[in-house]
């Protein structure tokens, strides 16, 4: 039996070569070296093309090479009687902890501005903010939310968080489901958007939910390009609504070169790398859900298919 690599983005070589070291009787085959299809019974893959997975008919699981599996879950044709299983990993929470703090910290810190004035040679000092009167909103309290809501406890931000359910983290007042969305946007100066993408999900920072955010609030969206409205955001910039937004993820991946994000004076790009996956960190997370199958035992970290995440 046989795992099998599908992967546009990453190293699969390292990727498999990981794999083979810690779980050395382990056949591993990268795509598009399948061998026979019907040997296949577990993946490892990262946005295959659409009928990619429903072409093996003995596969156990499949496992994300991240977080996020709404890349695996595009696909209609997704075998649903087979797990899925996606990363959480300490890792890769601090990853996009550290990501978070610093995109909130160059708003708090108003770099954008002094940015524009060190530009044009001018020496202007700008009235500080004490970080208490700072509102920072996390949409998407779960693996990662939580570890990003803690560290900006630290600095004494205001932080509240906002998911499906209710949740209780020290020191971060919890909203939950779609009546409490407005009372949440109502406080943030800053939005950060770690939501996983789902039909629920999909264009939620849209005009409405702008407007429903204090003036001159900065977005930050390391969830998925589809949370956001593009022309929405862009109007809310151009209009002065909104001070900035920091962009990892977009609708299409790369950003296309004549995207007007990139050279919009208020936004920030980065290249959907807020947090990533490192081959060292995951691969003893899939390895035991290998173990778990071969056992017969549940899978771990398993990704509920009835909500998309
Ligand atoms: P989790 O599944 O652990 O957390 C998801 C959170 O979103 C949960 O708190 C959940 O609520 C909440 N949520 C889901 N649907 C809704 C909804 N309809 N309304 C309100 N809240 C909702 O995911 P992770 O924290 O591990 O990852 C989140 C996302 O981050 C990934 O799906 C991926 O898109 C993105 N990501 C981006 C990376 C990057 O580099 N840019 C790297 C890694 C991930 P509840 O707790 O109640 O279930
Ligand atoms: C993601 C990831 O889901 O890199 O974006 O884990």
């Amino acid at each position: 039996m046989a795992l099998l690599i599908y992967t546009p983005i990453h190293d699969a070589e390292d990727w498999a070569e990981t794999l083979r070291q810690q779980l050395p009787d382990l056949d591993v085959r990268v795509y598009p070296e399948i061998g026979n299809a019907d040997e296949i019974d577990m993946a490892l893959v990262w946005k295959p093309p659409a009928g990619f997975l429903a072409g093996f008919r003995n596969l156990k699981f499949v496992h994300s090479f991240g977080a996020g599996v709404d890349g695996i879950l595009a696909d209609n044709s997704y075998p649903r009687q087979v797990p899925l299983a996606r990363v959480v990993d300490a890792g890769l929470a601090n990853g996009m902890a550290e990501y978070v703090v610093l995109h909130v910290l160059r708003f708090h810190r108003q770099m954008q501005a002094m940015q524009f004035n060190q530009r044009n040679r001018t020496w202007k000092w700008l009235p500080p903010v004490d970080a208490k009167d700072r509102t920072i909103g996390i949409m998407g309290m779960g693996a990662l939310g939580a570890v990003a809501a803690k560290r900006l406890l630290d600095f004494d931000f205001q932080v509240v968080g906002w998911s499906r359910r209710l949740k209780a983290v020290d020191g971060v007042a919890s909203f939950h489901g779609d009546d409490q969305l407005e009372g949440f946007l109502s406080h943030c100066n800053v939005l950060v958007c770690l939501l996983p993408l789902t039909p629920q999900t999909r264009g939620i920072i849209s005009r409405r939910t702008i407007s429903l955010l204090p003036r001159g609030a900065h977005i930050i969206n390391a969830g998925r390009g589809g949370h956001v409205v593009e022309a929405d955001l862009l109007h809310a910039l151009d209009n002065d609504y909104l001070s900035g937004a920091t962009l990892d993820v977009f609708a299409e991946e790369p950003l296309p070169e004549q995207h007007p994000f990139w050279t919009h004076p208020k936004v920030t790009v980065t290249p959907h790398n807020a947090a990533d996956s490192i081959p060292a960190l995951v691969v003893p997370q899939i390895v035991d859900n290998i173990r778990r199958c071969r056992e017969g035992r549940p899978l771990a970290r398993i990704v509920d298919l009835s909500v998309g995440y």
